[in-house]
């Protein structure tokens, strides 16, 4: 699977400030840390951008390519960032992300051909989010559609369907789930990626982990190509590298409706069978999910 650091991003209070500072060091940092731990991409999110977003972002992939050689996910909604970023990219970039705002259609899908990069689409509508797993796979298609009339080809499409915080709606994380068994059928040869931490946004912070890594196990029984995760949960990355098999044949079981003891489970196993009854919508979500 493919790893992509989430951690270089506006939202976080130190890298917030050294982005709107411009202070390199805080980021160099981060983006030797998140190569240590095994990305293979480092997405680096500036958000709307909305002012100096072209000089930030060619600002920033200048300063995290001086310590790294990893591929990079230009994360802004500002296609004036989105472009200066393309042009300051050493590997081949991936854009993040095209939704289907015919604005950011028309703006940023011909930039991902002119400068030959990958792209994530992201499957927003003109209504906004989609309500479940069909109108998931309408956008998809649509996507898919626009993309190809202009030369980009399905390999070079991943397809996002926007994971929904399970403390909001537990039906639209299970929508995500629903339809990554149905990409494949509907988009043959796209690639498929989530921003996984948005699963357990409004949990505390030192549970999301474990929430982080279920659904992750989850989506992994339909084959997910690639997740934009926390570079810094190594069991997390462990898990995603193959090396936890028994965890994943466990959370798998119970997809297909095996509903084990939970009291005969080791301390690990019982982490994340909970977890996987939370997400899969068989006990509401509570922040005490892993206590009962
Ligand atoms: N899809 C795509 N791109 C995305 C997302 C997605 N980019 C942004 C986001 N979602 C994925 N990245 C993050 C980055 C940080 C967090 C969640 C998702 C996060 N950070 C902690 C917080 O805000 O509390 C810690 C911040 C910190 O570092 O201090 O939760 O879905 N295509």
């Amino acid at each position: 699977m493919i790893l992509i650091g989430e951690n270089i991003n506006i939202m976080s209070k130190t890298i917030g400030a050294a982005l709107r500072e411009r202070l390199p060091d805080p980021i160099r940092e981060l983006a030797r840390a998140e190569t240590r731990t095994g990305m293979d991409y480092l997405d680096l999110n500036i958000g709307p951008a909305r002012k100096d977003g072209d000089e930030l972002m060619k600002w920033l992939v200048d300063i995290v390519q001086e310590v790294t050689d990893k591929k990079l996910s230009l994360d802004t909604t500002n296609p004036l960032a989105t472009e200066a970023g393309l042009k300051a990219c050493k590997n081949r970039a991936l854009i993040n992300s095209v939704s289907l705002q015919p604005e950011r259609l028309e703006k940023v899908l011909p930039m991902a051909k002119e400068y030959d990069a990958e792209i994530i689409g992201l499957l927003w509508g003109t209504d906004g989010m989609p309500r479940d797993a069909n109108e998931r796979c309408m956008l998809a298609v649509d996507i898919v559609y626009k993309a190809n009339e202009i030369g980009i080809p399905n390999e070079d499409i991943w397809i996002d369907p926007i994971v929904t915080p399970v403390s909001v709606d537990i039906n639209q994380v299970k929508a995500c789930i629903e339809f990554m068994s149905m990409l494949g059928d509907i988009a043959p040869g796209c690639k498929s990626v989530v921003g996984l931490s948005n699963v357990s946004n409004g949990t505390p912070a030192n549970l999301r982990p474990y929430l982080n890594r279920t659904y992750l196990a989850m989506l992994m029984k339909y084959g997910i190509y690639a997740a934009i995760v926390d570079a810094f949960d190594a069991e997390l990355i462990r898990l995603a590298r193959g090396e936890m098999p028994e965890i994943l044949d466990l959370v798998h079981r119970m997809m297909d409706g095996y509903n084990p003891d939970i009291s005969t489970l080791s301390p690990k196993e019982q982490e994340y069978a909970k977890s996987v009854k939370v997400l899969s919508g068989d006990s509401l979500y509570s922040h005490s999910w892993l206590e009962i």
